[in-house]
C-alpha cells in the first residue's frame, strides 16, 4: 500500500520492529502542502524538519510513563506528492489515504504543510464519525470565506470544514487575529471560540477551575484536533508564517491535550504550518515534541 520510511528518515527514528506499517496503530503521513503563502514562507520542509527534529526527541515519556512505539508501533509513510496538479487533487489525494488509514484502524497524524490540507482529513473524519467534533488551535480563525483570490488558502480552512461539519461542533482555542465577517460568523453560526485575550483575563477560569476545561465541555466524543503551530506564542514557536503576540504557552497546552485524551476519543490529528527557520532548531523540536505528546495522550 505505502512505503514507510526507514529508522534513518521516519518519526523518532524507530527501528523496523515498531515501524512497520503492518502492526503500527499508529501513521504519520507528512504532507509539504505549501501554495497560499501569505506572508512568510516555507511550510514545504515542515514535515521533514518535524521528522529530523524527533530524533533527539526521547522515546520514553515520563508524563505517561511509557515507551508508546512499543506499545502501539508508529509508522511514518512516505510524504504525499502534494504539490503537483490542481488544489483538488492535493486535497483528494490527502481525502483518500485518509480514508483508507480509517479503514484499516490506524490513527493518522498528518504533517503540514499549509493548514489548507486539514479540510480533506476532517472531511474524511467527519462521514466515519457522525459526532466528530473539531478542536481547533490557532492563532486565527481561518473562517474567511476566501483569501487572496482562492477558496483554497489556508486562511480559508475553517469555512472549507463548516460546508460539512455543523458549525456548533467547531471549538477554536488560542484565537488573536481575524476579520470582522469571521468574528460576525463565530457569533451566527454558534462556533466556540475561545480569544487569547479572554483566556488571558480569565474569563473561563472564573468560572471553572482551569481553563482548558471549558473547550473539553463544548466537544462530543469523537475529536479530530487540527493544530496550527501558531497557536503558541511566538516566544516558543517563532517558525510559522504569521507568528501572533499573546499565544499559548507550553504547558498549559499540554493539561489541554492530556485532558481531552483523558475525557474524549481522538480519532485522528494534524500538526501544520511549521515553517523551519534555518540554524534555529529548538522550534522544530518544540514541534517533534507536540506531535510525540499528542500520541501518547491520544492513542490508547
Ligand atoms: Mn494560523
Amino acid at each position: 500500500m505505502w512505503k514507510t520510511l526507514p529508522v534513518e528518515e521516519n518519526f523518532l527514528g524507530i527501528e523496523d520492529e515498531f515501524s512497520q506499517f503492518e502492526n503500527s496503530r499508529v501513521v504519520i503521513v507528512p504532507v509539504p502542502y505549501e501554495r497560499t503563502v501569505s506572508y512568510g514562507g516555507g511550510t514545504l520542509k515542515g514535515p521533514s524538519a518535524i521528522l529530523d527534529a524527533s530524533h533527539f526527541v526521547e522515546f520514553y515519556d515520563e508524563e505517561t510513563g511509557r515507551e508508546v512505539h512499543r506499545q502501539f508501533g508508529i509508522a511514518t509513510i512516505e510524504q504525499l506528492n502534494v504539490n503537483a496538479g490542481s488544489p483538488e487533487n492535493a486535497l483528494e489525494l490527502i481525502y483518500s489515504t485518509t480514508k483508507k488509514l480509517i479503514s484499516a484502524n490506524k490513527f493518522m497524524v498528518m504533517l503540514g504543510g499549509e493548514h489548507t490540507i486539514s479540510q480533506a482529513s476532517i472531511a474524511a473524519y467527519a462521514e466515519r464519525y457522525r459526532d466528530l467534533s473539531v478542536l481547533h488551535i490557532d492563532a486565527h480563525s481561518d473562517l474567511r470565506d476566501e483569501y487572496q483570490g482562492t477558496k483554497f488558502s489556508h486562511a480559508s480552512v475553517m469555512a472549507r470544514v463548516c460546508e460539512y461539519l455543523d458549525p456548533p461542533r467547531l471549538v477554536q482555542v488560542g484565537i488573536r487575529a481575524q476579520s470582522i465577517e469571521e468574528a460576525e460568523f463565530i457569533k451566527e453560526r454558534g462556533i466556540t471560540t475561545l480569544y487569547a485575550h479572554e483566556i488571558r483575563a480569565g474569563k473561563y477560569s472564573k468560572l471553572l477551575k482551569y481553563w482548558y476545561d471549558f473547550p473539553i465541555e463544548k466537544l462530543t466524543d469523537h475529536v479530530y484536533v487540527t493544530f496550527d503551530v501558531d497557536g503558541f506564542d511566538p516566544s516558543i514557536m517563532p517558525s510559522t508564517g504569521t507568528p501572533e503576540p499573546n499565544g499559548l504557552l507550553w504547558d498549559e497546552t499540554m493539561r489541554l491535550l492530556a485532558k481531552i485524551g483523558e475525557r474524549k476519543h481522538v480519532v485522528g490529528c494534524d500538526v501544520v504550518e511549521l515553517a523551519p527557520i534555518e540554524r534555529f532548531h529548538h522550534p522544530d523540536l518544540t514541534a517533534a515534541k507536540l506531535v510525540s505528546k499528542m500520541i501518547n495522550y491520544f492513542v490508547r
